[in-house]
């Protein structure tokens, strides 16, 4: 089996870009340690304090925020790093070459049950026209030269792309190291699965919601097969489902909040979500365009998210560009 670096040289990566998924990979085997230990390290539990995003911080959302934080900020060729966790970006080496956004631990609601979260990063080039502090970070989505995500599973994967396919790595706790189990990540183009917080359903709006209907009258609707749903409520772990084996994962607009429609980020879940889809042959929207084509105007702010097989994903968005005065059966 092939281990993480020769694997990294023979698709030509860049050597500085092999150094920072390097780091990346030794944060995610401390985070995936800690994260085994459970109780007994105790680590778990929330603490007193909220995130930029007014959400309650969990200890080891803390912990995997500041472990990020130290070890990439250690590393030569990074110039700073964003994070969901801080309200600003934390700047590194001037000379660095690169941006890191990350989620340090995506879905950690999840902990206190034992459940699946993950690590989400996202990598772009520093920009040399004299762009400084935040504004560095204001890039679309397909300027990202790497996006990844660390599955904290039964088993803890790493899975990413530098724009040349999806590689799957699963650690070897035996050994301590990452080693390749999947080369080439592909989605299928069809689904017959897909995943989405049904308790918000009377948020949506008329489209989406006929679009939900539709999937749920299965073969007695006008999709004339039935579907599947899932629902881990961490956006690393249903993604992984849907590379796994196809899907459609949604987090649509939401009524509910005038000024943030959107629940998901774009810098730190949205881009590394979509550039993973679209390298594994699927399609990620935001509703109103391609995810990646997305100019950022804020570090933090939230996007619609359709994502996964293409042709659903393209069904999806065929509902919601219906006007909602007329009803999606014809679609
Ligand atoms: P947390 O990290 O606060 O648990 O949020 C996870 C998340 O941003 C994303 O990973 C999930 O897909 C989504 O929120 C789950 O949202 P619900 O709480 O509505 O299920």
């Amino acid at each position: 089996m092939q281990r993480f670096i020769p694997t990294l040289r023979r698709d030509h990566v860049e050597e500085g870009l092999i150094s920072v998924i390097n780091t990346l990979q030794i944060c995610a085997k401390e985070i995936s340690h800690r994260l085994h230990q459970g109780e007994l390290a105790g680590v778990l539990g929330s603490t007193l304090d909220e995130n930029i995003q007014g959400e309650t911080q969990k200890k080891l959302d803390v912990l995997a925020n500041q472990l990020l934080k130290d070890i990439l900020l250690e590393n030569k060729f990074v110039r700073a790093v964003a994070s969901e966790e801080e309200e600003g970006i934390v700047e590194g080496f001037a000379d660095g070459k690169y941006l890191i956004a990350f989620d340090p631990l995506d879905g950690s609601s999840n902990i206190d049950i034992n459940s699946m979260v993950g690590t989400i990063f996202s990598v772009l080039r520093a920009p040399q026209d004299g762009r400084t502090g935040t504004d560095m970070f204001l890039q679309p989505g397909r300027d990202q030269v790497m996006a990844g995500y660390v599955l904290y599973g039964p088993s803890t994967m790493l899975v990413f792309t530098t724009g040349k396919g999806v590689r799957v790595f699963t650690l070897d706790h035996m050994v301590g190291e990452f080693l390749l189990t999947d080369e080439d990540l592909e989605i299928p183009t069809e689904t017959c699965e897909f995943a989405i917080n049904m308790s918000n359903y009377r948020h949506w709006q008329p489209q989406m919601r006929a679009y939900i209907d539709d999937l749920l009258a299965g073969d007695t609707g006008p999709r004339c097969k039935n579907f599947n749903m899932r629902w881990i409520a961490a956006m690393v772990a249903d993604v992984h489902r849907v590379l796994c084996r196809g899907g459609l994962f949604t987090y649509p607009w939401d009524s509910r909040k005038a000024n943030k429609p959107y629940k998901l980020r774009l810098m730190y879940e949205g881009n590394p979500m979509a550039m993973l889809v679209e390298q594994a042959g699927g399609r990620a929207h935001s509703g109103e365009q391609r995810i990646m084509d997305i100019e950022p105007t804020d570090i933090h702010q939230r996007v619609g998210v359709i994502l996964g097989s293409a042709n659903e994903v393209e069904t999806c968005l065929r509902y919601l560009q219906q006007d909602s005065q007329n009803g999606a059966t014809d679609v």
